[in-house]
């Protein structure tokens, strides 16, 4: 059986890099099968219209609304089982924090409860210097680092707010390849996504 794409699930969280949101599903849907997630604070940045039309944008609102009955699919769980890797890019300080602490209340959080940590998850966190610069941020990246979750870190430059520091989501073709890579040495290593 040929093997199939890389099954893509990217996720935006609420920082004002989800502007770059859709441009990132561009160049991921150019070479895998992508599925988007979009926190409610990230819909306030994202250009649904930048979304490419194949890609399937799913927020909040879409977590109950085909579930009627037991036996029914419920869509964090579905996502989970389809992604063969998750990319969340923008990473808030509020999402980060939630994901080390096992907390759950969104679509996103939800897939990141139920994920399979033997699958690649990738996080590319955006937030103002004073939040990176938090000690909260090192306690919550060391939880992440001991789960085996890869960063993919942020650099400095100028932000939202006009201040100059670390904290700017990593560029868009970094992310990519950074992620590519990871993919392609894996299938050097005989990883098949197509199999269980
Ligand atoms: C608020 N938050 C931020 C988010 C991180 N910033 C960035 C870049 C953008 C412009 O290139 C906003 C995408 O600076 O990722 O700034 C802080 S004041």
């Amino acid at each position: 059986m040929e093997p199939h794409k890389p099954r893509i699930l990217l996720a935006a969280s609420g920082s004002v890099a989800a502007i770059k949101f859709g441009g990132l599903c561009r160049s991921f849907s150019e070479w895998a099968e992508v599925r988007a997630v979009a926190t409610k604070s990230s819909l306030h940045f994202i250009d649904k219209a930048s979304i490419p039309k194949d890609v399937i944008l799913y927020t909040d609102e879409d977590e109950w609304s085909s579930w009627k009955k037991i036996g029914d699919g419920v869509l964090h769980i579905e996502l989970r089982k389809w992604a063969d890797i998750l990319v969340i890019a923008p990473l808030s300080a509020n999402t980060l924090g939630k994901i080390a602490g096992g907390l759950c209340d969104n679509l996103l959080t939800c897939i990141v409860r139920a994920w399979d940590f033997n699958k690649p998850l990738f996080l590319a966190p955006a937030m103002n210097t004073f939040m990176w610069n938090s000690p909260f941020t090192q306690r919550h990246l060391d939880t992440i680092c001991e789960l085996g979750i890869s960063l993919i870190p942020p650099v400095t430059k100028r932000l939202a707010c006009g201040d100059y520091g670390n904290g700017a989501m990593a560029e868009p073709s970094v992310i990519y390849n950074t992620v590519r890579l990871s993919v392609d040495s894996r299938a050097q290593t005989g990883f098949n996504p197509s199999l269980p």
